[in-house]
Formats: C-alpha cells, sequence, structure tokens
C-alpha cells in the first residue's frame, strides 16, 4: 500500500492511498503525519487503517499516470547518510585523488568508523516531487543525481514509510575540499523525492530493495545502473539513531540512506537530460534537468 499526493483540477493537493492494482482512493487526510497521528489514536497502524478505509469505498475513475503528482510528504528537513555503500566510497575516493583509486583517504575512514557521515541534504522549501525540474549549479562542470533509498520518521525515531530520493551532487566541488559539501550538496532543486511512500508495514525485507537509474539525453538512454539495499553497510536504524543523538527531528522528515549508483566518471548531467529512479514497490521518480541560464547559453 502507497500514499501518493497530487493536485487536483482546483489546484488543491490531495493525499491519496494507492493500491497495488493502481487503484487511486481519496483520503481526508491533510497529509501523512495526521494519517499516521490517526491511526496511533484509534490503534491501528497506517495500513490496517487504510485497508479499512478502502474496503468498502469505490476507486477514484483515476489514473495514476494521469495525475500532477506532488512531493508525497511536505517534509520538514530532508537529511542524508553518505558513503553507506562501497560503490559510494570508491566514487569520493576517485574525485578526492584525482583519479588515484588506491589512494586511502577519510572516506574509507568513514565508511569503516563506528559513527556514520550524515549531513543536512535539503528543506521543504528546497525539496521538489515527481515530474519537477531538478536543478545543476552554475559553477560545477561535474554534476550528477544520487538514487537512494529515503526513510520517512517521526521525531522519536520510528520508520514509517519508504520513498525515492534524488540527492543531486557535485562531484568537483565536493572533490575540491570535502569543507565544500554543503555547497556540493545544497542548492535550490537539489533533491527530489517520490513518486510515493510505501507503508513500513507493507515491505516485508527493506534490505532487498532493487534501485534501478536511468538517465535519458535526447531521448537516448545515455546512463544506465542496478543497486540492490542489500549493499548497505550500515543498518535503517543505526543511521536513524545517530541523526536522533542531541538532534531535534520533526514528524516527517526524510533521511536518504546513500547511493550505491554512480555514473560512470566521465558523466556530467546536462540541461535537459531525464533522470528515471525506479524502486519497485514505490515507484518510479522521474525529474526532468535544468541548467541555469548562463548555463543554457554556453552549451548552444
Ligand atoms: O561524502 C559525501 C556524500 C556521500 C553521499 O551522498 C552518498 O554516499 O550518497
Ligand atoms: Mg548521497
Amino acid at each position: 500500500m502507497r500514499v501518493i499526493r497530487y493536485e487536483n483540477e482546483k489546484g488543491l493537493p490531495v493525499l491519496a492511498a494507492l493500491t497495488e492494482q493502481s487503484e487511486v482512493y481519496n483520503l481526508s487526510y491533510k497529509g501523512f503525519m495526521e494519517l499516521v497521528e490517526y491511526a496511533q489514536n484509534t490503534n491501528q497502524t497506517p495500513l490496517s487503517l487504510l485497508q479499512e478505509v478502502i474496503k468498502d469505498e469505490q476507486p477514484e475513475k483515476l489514473k495514476v499516470e494521469e495525475l500532477t503528482l506532488l512531493a508525497p510528504i511536505e517534509a520538514p528537513e530532508v537529511w542524508a547518510a553518505g558513503v553507506t555503500y562501497e560503490r559510494s566510497k570508491d566514487a569520493r575516493n576517485y574525485e578526492a585523488t584525482a583519479g588515484k583509486m588506491d589512494a586511502s583517504t577519510f572516506y574509507d575512514k568513514v565508511y569503516d568508523a563506528e559513527r556514520p557521515e550524515l549531513f543536512m541534504k535539503s528543506t521543504a522549501a528546497r525539496l521538489v516531487g515527481p515530474n519537477t525540474e531538478v536543478y545543476i549549479r552554475s559553477d560545477s562542470t561535474w554534476q550528477i543525481p544520487e538514487p537512494e533509498l529515503g526513510l520517512v520518521i517521526n521525531k522519536t525515531g520510528d520508520i514509517l514509510a519508504y520513498t525515492i530520493g534524488n540527492d543531486m551532487s557535485s562531484r568537483d566541488i565536493e572533490g575540491e575540499n570535502p569543507l565544500y559539501l554543503p555547497q556540493a550538496k545544497i542548492w535550490k532543486h537539489s533533491c527530489s523525492i517520490g513518486p510515493a511512500l510505501l507503508l513500513a508495514d507493507a515491505v516485508e525485507n527493506p534490505y532487498q530493495l532493487d534501485i534501478h537509474c536511468r538517465i535519458f539525453r535526447n531521448g537516448q538512454k545515455v546512463v544506465e545502473g542496478f543497486a540492490n539495499t542489500n549493499q548497505l553497510k550500515r543498518k535503517y536504524d543505526e543511521l536513524v539513531s545517530y541523526l536522533l543523538r542531541d538532534n531535534e527531528i520533526f514528524d516527517g522528515t526524510v533521511l536518504l540512506t546513500g547511493t550505491c549508483i554512480v555514473p560512470p566518471n566521465e558523466f556530467t548531467l546536462l540541461d535537459g537530460d531525464l533522470i528515471e529512479i525506479e524502486i519497485p514497490g514505490i515507484g518510479v521518480l522521474s525529474n526532468p534537468v535544468k541548467a541555469p541560464v548562463n548555463k543554457q547559453a554556453a552549451l548552444y
């Protein structure tokens, strides 16, 4: 069972349940956290609540592919974990050492350390949902999407749902100096989530999820990558518990769990590219890429 948000014909956001058969059932809750709160107050899980709600209802006469989907949750903050997969460690070492892949760096240290790397990735205002443009920076020449599983948590760290996240990143800025990490990670429209929230109770094993990334340029697929969350070095609860340490975390926060798919080193995103990230069971998060006006001009 999944939860989506879409914009109705009046331009208003609607929360809806999306079944495995892609049937859409409109819900009366303002947002996902209101649904979770209602389930808690009535001693139900979000899954059993939704199963009850849709039992006697008819689905809407709507096709999910035709809806204007919004980010499935208005996450107050998005945090991210880094170097949680070996592939990410190798890619960071490459960019930080001008290609000397066998060089040992702080990325090796953090991969093996007890404390994970966690960083602030985005805020509600910088975040976008499905089919909305993600931006690339004007001052970077090496930029990639990072396809990641996202955990939707509450203020006490319970994992309520899973979603897909794109942690857009600048490899040259991060590679130049790790202290530039916030600039390599955070700018307007540098993070997208969606297209749906997969309820945690509906997932048998969250360490067996396939992640698939495709990048298209002029209609042609130019990058493709696969991974599985069974390659993750850490446990989700471990990442969440470090995030909560001496911190105040808000209901509906999203924690991205790190990337295991990195495009070839010679690849950089360009204006007009289309990024698709798929996790079966959640859906496909699709975002076109937009360069700032000065970069678009430089291309022609
Ligand atoms: O160390 C920098 C960021 C790593 C990251 O975002 C990832 O591994 O996904
Ligand atoms: Mg990342």
